[in-house]
């Protein structure tokens, strides 16, 4: 059975911008809310229907904004209320919705709740948060994601406590057993979609519920550096209740899309989060993807030999099939938590990065799953990969690093340093390429981040124009999607499963056929058309010409290509 409920968040391609990288209107080196309005035509003109906004509430930026010290303000550097209320209104006057990041699972150290609720243990603020009394000794061990010494649980002096922080130690986490802070999220909430706002994408939504009390984990599963912490961070006993709740209490009233980020969600649960009777989520971020390349030891180093394309089918096969009668996919290849596409999935060498860039776009959009693309992404541009720990910006580079080498194990952390030019998030974050002048057009001054040096060839001005970039293909690939639903709703179905190089599926809706032929590889690839394909419609194809002979195509390297069958 297939899904057949149409609905617009589904037919939606959703563009992410950082907010910080984007575009700098006022020379402090530091994107901003004017600066996304200044390229609104060019948003606009990618053809995409949502805006993902990394968060741009107040913040102190230990973690850049997922750290919220005032979740109904704006970020000084970001702009104002105003600022934000225009750049709304020429979203919303361009066709464009807006959602917005919602971080609740913590939040800053800053916030006026956590600076009462550290003040006394009588507080009334004291239960917004999670607290262990010193007397009764160390509380069980917790992994943090950025903590440099991977330990959750912080002393704090003035009440002899220690409070919980699975990211930073700027970065407590809100208790949400306690019903007050539940209305408080609901409240805030509201506040962003009665301004007008068209969802949320909701950070670390699985993380909300912990087991208490907290009971000591096994040695052995921590002693992996983060060990099987999905089990005991993103299946919480009360998760979807607090996730009900919220659909009940804020969701239900308004037509907006949500997607939670997955992270620990696992494929079983899958359906718990999404499944339309269960009145949760729309969609999630599933993260199997993205362990692909890296360490099954330690996801924190690449995986040594790199990624197999076979995985990579059967991992997207999979994640297709789970939705297939009930809920509905995300899809993803890239974001700000995550290094440049064409550098990981491609191949970024001069001769086929253009080529492999425009495959990975093909790929996204003819999945059936809504597709997110990151800014940046639609020109292609690379990885950084910064020389020294000094180049990057990221607590969590910065602080595993400094952890390896506490810890004395200096090689690892070369090995670790090495890795981060394939993984680091800063990869991701460097300014917008928009032209080939000083800062790549990004700012006057100087810019917060490091700008690629290729900036000079890859950059939007000098996409604009030319009929082949990578930008104007991403631009027909979107309208391709859009102009036929069989791309969108079709069932997906993987043909040669264990090809190495080539990935290739059909989509099929009623009577309309799509076949869908990527080689993810820098070598020649022949393919043997199957029969309702041989005189096929070509809907797309990355390169100006097609290898073929009777019923067989010689796919180039790189080689991206769909085809239509003609109606019987
Ligand atoms: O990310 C949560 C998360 O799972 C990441 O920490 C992930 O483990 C890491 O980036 C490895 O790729 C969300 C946000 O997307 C991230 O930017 C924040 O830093 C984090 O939450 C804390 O709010
Ligand atoms: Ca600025």
């Amino acid at each position: 059975m297939t899904n057949p409920k149409r609905t617009w968040w589904k037919e939606a391609v959703v563009y992410q911008i950082y907010p910080r990288s984007f575009r700098d209107s006022n020379g402090d080196g530091i994107g901003d809310l004017r600066g996304i309005i200044e390229k609104l035509d060019y948003i606009q003109s990618l053809g995409v229907d949502v805006v993902w906004l990394n968060p741009i509430y107040q913040s102190p930026n230990d973690d850049n904004g997922y750290d919220i010290s005032d979740y109904r303000d704006i970020m000084a550097q970001f702009g104002t209320i105003a600022d934000f209320e225009e750049m709304l209104a020429g979203m919303h006057q361009r066709g464009i919705k807006l959602i917005m990041d919602l971080v609740v699972n913590h939040s800053s150290d800053e916030h006026e709740w956590f600076r009462q609720s550290r003040r006394s243990r009588d507080n009334p603020y004291r239960d917004y948060y999670y607290w262990w009394p010193a007397e009764k000794g160390k509380p069980p061990y917790r992994w943090s994601f950025f903590d440099v010494n991977s330990e959750a649980w912080q002393f704090d002096p003035p009440t002899d406590a220690y409070y919980l922080h699975y990211f930073s130690v700027k970065q407590p986490d809100l208790n949400w057993e306690n019903p007050r802070v539940r209305r408080e999220v609901y409240d805030l909430m509201r506040f962003w979609l009665d301004k007008g706002i068209d969802g949320f994408r909701i950070d670390v939504a699985a993380f909300f519920s912990k087991e208490l009390p907290f009971r000591e984990i096994p040695e052995e599963e921590i002693a992996r550096q983060y060990g099987s912490w999905p089990d005991y961070y993103a299946k919480g006993p009360r998760l979807h209740e607090f996730l009900q709740e919220m659909h009940r209490e804020v969701l239900a009233d308004y037509d907006i899309m949500t997607v939670g980020e997955g992270s620990g969600v696992q494929i079983d649960d899958a359906l718990s989060f999404v499944a339309e009777d269960r009145r949760e989520l729309h969609m999630f971020f599933h993260f199997e993807g993205m362990g692909l390349d890296r360490d099954p030891q330690d996801p924190m180093l690449p995986r040594p030999g790199g990624w197999r394309l076979r995985e990579f089918k059967e991992v997207y096969s999979r994640w297709d099939a789970v939705f297939k009668a009930q809920g509905w996919g995300s899809i993803y290849l890239g974001n700000h938590d995550q290094s440049r596409v064409v550098s990981r999935w491609g191949d970024d060498r001069p001769e086929y990065r253009e080529a492999s860039a425009k495959l990975l776009h093909t790929f996204l959009l003819s999945m059936r799953a809504t597709p997110y693309i990151y800014y940046g992404d639609e020109l292609g541009m690379t990885n950084i990969r910064f020389d020294s720990i000094a180049a990057y910006d990221d607590l969590m580079t910065k602080n595993y690093y400094q952890q390896l080498l506490q810890k004395g194990r200096h090689a690892e952390a070369a090995r670790f340093l090495e890795g981060q030019k394939r993984l680091s998030r800063d990869n991701g974050r460097t300014p917008m390429q928009w032209h080939a002048g000083p800062h790549a057009g990004f700012t006057d001054g100087t810019p917060w981040l490091k700008v690629n040096p290729n900036h000079r060839e890859i950059n939007a001005e000098r996409q604009e124009p030319d009929e082949n970039s990578v930008l104007n293909y991403l631009r027909r690939m979107i309208r391709v999607r859009k102009a036929n639903p069989v791309l969108i709703y079709g069932d997906y179905h993987l043909l040669a499963p264990e090809h190495e190089q080539l990935y290739a599926y059909t989509r099929t809706l009623a009577k309309s056929r799509a076949l869908v032929l990527l080689n993810f590889s820098a070598q020649e690839v022949p393919f043997e058309l199957p029969a309702d394909f041989r005189e096929a419609e070509i809907l797309i194809n990355n390169r100006d010409f097609l290898a073929q002979e009777g019923t067989r195509v010689q796919l180039q390297a790189y080689q991206a290509l769909i085809l239509l069958a003609r109606e019987a």
